[in-house]
């Protein structure tokens, strides 16, 4: 379809097995994940790239333990293991995504104070990473997102996706999800209250 477009979201080494912040499950998404890149014609590539010490990072704060939640200037933020910092081998695409076809990769999570988990807008709900833009000048009407992780970046960039304007369908089997204090169930409510078709495959 010439006005679909499929957004891979930030399948990296440090999401997948043996990663640092390792997802469950999310090495049996990738051949589902590389068979949505062959159908489709137009694929959009994100990719987590935060800089060293990263406010994101508990490891950056001064006792904070991974998987906390830390008031910031925008509101309560989760504090991550330190993962896909920029340019290291955890920050890399995993070696089996297929990753040629991809016409654009957008990084995002790289201004130090702020998290972004949505390839559109960062965790202050402010900062636009410009990928709205960037689809709506090709004439991009529909998207199908899988990828890495379901309750956090595939979930805010499906949702803010829907906000933009596109016509939105997560493909749930191409995802795993990090399912923290019930983080699962809550965003798949989320997207469907916001719109979002949850197909079991595309
Ligand atoms: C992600 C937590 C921190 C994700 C990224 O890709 O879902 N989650 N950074
Ligand atoms: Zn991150």
């Amino acid at each position: 379809m010439p006005n679909e477009a499929l957004i891979v979201i930030d399948v990296q080494n440090d999401f997948c097995e043996g990663g640092a912040l390792a997802v469950p499950g999310a090495n049996n998404v990738l051949p589902l994940v590389n068979r949505l890149i062959a159908r489709h014609d137009h694929v959009v590539l994100t990719q987590d790239w935060h800089p060293a010490s990263h406010a994101s990072f508990a490891a950056t704060w001064p006792e904070a333990e991974p998987f906390s939640t830390r008031a910031f200037p925008y509101g309560p933020q989760t504090l991550w293991p330190e993962h896909c910092v920029q340019g290291t081998p955890g920050a890399a695409f995993h070696p089996d995504l297929l990753t040629d076809k991809a016409q654009a990769v957008i990084r995002k999570g790289y201004h130090p104070g702020i998290d972004s988990y949505s390839a559109f807008r960062e965790n202050d709900r402010m900062t636009r990473t410009g990928l709205d833009g960037y689809l709506k000048a090709r004439g991009i009407t529909r998207l199908v997102l899988c990828g890495l992780a379901l309750d956090y970046c595939v979930a805010w960039s499906a949702i803010d996706a829907r906000q933009a304007g596109f016509e939105v369908a997560v493909v749930q089997e191409a995802t795993a999800a990090i399912d923290l204090e019930g983080s699962k169930k809550r965003m798949l409510t989320e997207m469907r209250q916001a719109g979002i078709r949850l197909n079991a495959t595309a």
